[in-house]
């Protein structure tokens, strides 16, 4: 173990022990892959060691939220995945709580026990997630649940953090994880896992223009390959060339960048208990999470045959609604403007998705991509950029708060993925001014 890390995890083993008074735990974490992730593992804890447990997912931790971890009435309380924005309130709370979280936060615990990579010195942004932070709480409980370690990359990869190749708790959980035989890495591939003509149908990473999200354009390619089998398991030598350099002829044909092209032929990461990749468990986790089933994922890390078919059927419907949006999108065009992409997302709840799949995979890659949702009382925006764009300068977490503001709202996060809120009727009033936040980001470095 990393010097790092092996400071994070002895002040881990403290938080364990404040564990072992109580009979019953209640599990608080975040409704993404890696909060359900997070949630699962710390379950299983639970359960190994014979004590009873309550998980919440929350969408967010806000003021509103947070009552529901102050009147939750259990004396001992896990919060992964989030927490950090709230130490101090924490704090206040009379029970046994512990925090294991990776996002940035400003304050230190007087009372509580919280973990977070930052504190430690390692980047919280890659180099550990919720996940690895309450797996490596897993194991200082109990040696016995580095099985567990399989789950924590279905949060590390739901989380993007295997991206750039591994860094602080996630290298150690990796080198370790393959090491006992739990992990093994796959080559990567341009052909989607599973049944050829559906999984094509449904394939966003890469979103194949003509393919994804067209049931002529998926039997057109597989004639064209001379494709017979059904499934990319049973594919040859020969079939397997010749679709993966069809579909990579047609990701330059859609000026898919060198980046992004190489994202694609990253590992992918076999869990060995599963049957499948943690791509794939990331996304059964984050389909059910967004569709308000939460309970069906953490029954399906529980090991509930069930909640696993439940969660594919989830997944799948998921999976069409986001292809079927992206391929509709990218038939009408999206709005040019000076220095960002913009466009208007019928239905709310994956905008953040569509932006970030419509950058990568139908932009020029130049300019933050930003959509918005129109409902009754609040209109949502959410913005995407790439590491290319955050080196020149762009900041969307200021320019979508700035913008957002302006448009009577607000809005924040992270300066590669933001999102912003206002009252409906603003929305040309925010996509002007986000424009010209933007541009003025762009010339502040390139003079
Ligand atoms: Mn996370």
């Amino acid at each position: 173990m990393d010097d790092l890390v092996l400071k994070l995890f002895s002040h881990l083993s403290y938080s364990a022990d404040a564990i072992v008074p109580h009979d019953h735990v209640h599990i608080f974490s975040h409704h993404d892959a890696d909060g359900i992730s997070a949630a699962i593992i710390l379950a299983k804890t639970m359960m190994r060691c014979g004590k009873s447990f309550t998980v919440s997912l929350l969408s967010t931790l806000n003021d509103e939220t947070i009552k529901e971890i102050e009147t939750c009435g259990s004396k001992c309380i896990i919060i992964a995945d989030m927490g950090a924005s709230y130490i101090g309130r924490l704090d206040r709370m009379n029970a046994d709580i512990i925090v294991l979280d990776h996002h940035k936060g400003s304050e230190e615990p007087k009372r509580i026990h919280y973990t977070n990579p930052h504190s430690f010195g390692i980047d919280g942004q890659d180099g550990g997630c919720g996940a690895s932070v309450s797996f490596l709480f897993a194991i200082a409980v109990n040696e016995r649940n580095w099985d567990l370690v399989q789950v924590a990359f279905a949060g590390i990869v739901g989380d993007k953090q295997h991206l750039k190749g591994f860094t602080g708790i996630n290298e150690y959980l990796f080198a370790e994880g393959r090491r006992k035989g739990f992990i093994a890495t796959k080559e990567g591939s341009l052909i989607p896992e599973g049944e050829l003509v559906s999984s094509l149908y449904r394939s966003t990473e890469p979103y194949i223009r003509g393919v994804s999200g067209n049931a002529e354009g998926v039997a057109a390619l597989l004639r064209d390959a001379s494709v017979a089998s059904t499934r990319s398991a049973d594919l040859n030598d020969a079939e397997r060339r010749k679709l993966s350099s069809l579909i990579a002829a047609k990701l330059l044909k859609q000026n898919v960048s060198k980046d992004v092209m190489e994202e694609l032929c990253i590992p992918s990461y076999a869990l060995k208990d599963w049957e499948m990749d943690a791509a794939s468990f990331a996304s059964l986790l984050n389909s059910c999470g967004k569709s308000g089933a939460g309970g069906v994922a953490v029954g399906l890390g529980l090991g509930d045959k069930k909640c696993l078919s439940d969660a594919i059927v989830k997944d799948n419907e998921m999976r069409n609604m986001i292809v079927n949006a992206l391929t509709e999108m990218d038939k009408r065009g999206i709005e040019e403007r000076t220095n960002i992409r913009c466009f208007e997302n019928a239905s709310s709840g994956f905008t953040g998705t569509l932006c970030e799949i419509l950058m990568r995979f139908t932009g020029d890659g130049r300019r933050p991509t930003v959509g918005y949702s129109v409902s009754d009382n609040i209109t949502k925006a959410s913005a995407r950029c790439t590491h290319a764009i955050l080196n020149k300068g762009v900041d969307l977490s200021f320019a979508m708060r700035k913008a957002g503001e302006l448009a009577g709202g607000g809005g924040g996060g992270h300066k590669i993925a933001s999102g912003a809120w206002f009252p409906p009727g603003n929305e040309k009033l925010f996509l002007e001014a986000l424009d010209r936040i933007i541009g003025e980001q762009f010339s502040a470095t390139s003079r």
